[in-house]
């Protein structure tokens, strides 16, 4: 299976790494705009380097407690990088969004794919998507950033995170974007409890069937750190950990900081699935 990205292609027959590139104005801080701009480059480069096979670009407005960002300053923050990587990088540049005018402003500037924590339920959204003709990927969510994590319920957090997705892609494929173009993802960590995550993770495969693939966010997450009691820099190995258990259970995508270890452990992966 292939993703057409705006012109470039994601194959998703082996492992792909998106490493994140998050553009907030503490980031990088001080110097303005350009030195940030140069430093986003060298980010990515360095993260295509060590084997991401696409950069997703995000204003981190998912961040639980976030003061919310105005359209302008997320278009300000996010679509200078986006233009830059598109233009100067061989990978696929994906956008962390929700709003439908850093959609459209971003598929103008050369993003291949939009990543989507509402899974385009913003007025707006969907109709933006379907116009770009880019790959979209799903998430769940229960609730709003804000507040999510406060006490997330579910009574079969499988079978319901699962029937959202199904019905965002149903609702995706009458707006006209066709489920081959569309990726699915359980939103780790996104209004639940550690044993949800746990839950997802080890049925994952039953959210192969959704679309043409499954996208998974786990490194340095909260639910790492329950499991380790390790603070958000020591939890690579158990993030790795994770990441093969959702490979092997049927991702196609891993969303990770620490792209070299990550492509490495995913290499050893498709290696003993290959074999005979
Ligand atoms: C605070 C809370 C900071 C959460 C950052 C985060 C995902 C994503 C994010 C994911 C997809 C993080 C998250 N997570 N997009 N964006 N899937 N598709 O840990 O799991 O990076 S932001």
């Amino acid at each position: 299976m292939r993703l057409d990205c705006a012109g470039k292609v994601l194959d998703l027959s082996q492992p792909a790494v998106m490493g994140v590139l998050n553009v907030t104005p503490d980031s990088f801080s001080d110097g303005g705009r350009y030195l940030q701009l140069d430093a986003a480059l060298r980010r990515a480069e360095t993260m295509v380097e060590e084997g991401a096979a696409l950069i997703d670009v995000g204003g981190e407005s998912t961040r639980p407690g976030a003061p919310p960002v105005s359209v302008q300053e997320e278009l300000d923050r996010v679509l200078p990088v986006v233009e830059r990587l598109a233009r100067e990088l061989p990978v696929p540049i994906s956008v962390d969004t929700s709003k439908p005018e850093i959609i459209r402003e971003a598929a103008r500037a050369g993003a291949g794919l939009i990543n989507d924590v509402r899974a385009l339920r913003l007025s707006g959204a969907l109709q933006a998507a379907a116009a770009s003709g880019l790959p979209v990927c799903l998430m769940h969510m229960q609730g709003e950033p804000g507040t999510m994590q406060q006490q997330p319920t579910y009574a079969d957090v499988v079978a319901e995170v699962h029937a959202f997705l199904a019905e965002r892609v149903r609702v995706c494929e009458s707006a006209g974007i066709p489920r081959n173009r569309l990726l699915v993802d359980p939103g780790f960590g996104f209004g639940k409890t550690l044993d949800h995550n746990l839950l997802l993770l080890r049925h994952l495969d039953r959210f192969t069937d959704l679309a043409a693939g499954v996208l998974v966010g786990i490194s340095r997450k909260s639910m790492i750190g329950a499991l380790l009691n390790a603070p958000v820099g020591e939890r690579l190995a158990g993030g790795l950990a994770a990441t093969v258990i959702a490979f092997w259970q049927g991702a196609s995508i891993i969303r990770a900081h620490d792209v070299r270890e990550t492509a490495q452990a995913l290499c050893v992966c498709a290696a003993a699935r290959a074999a005979g």
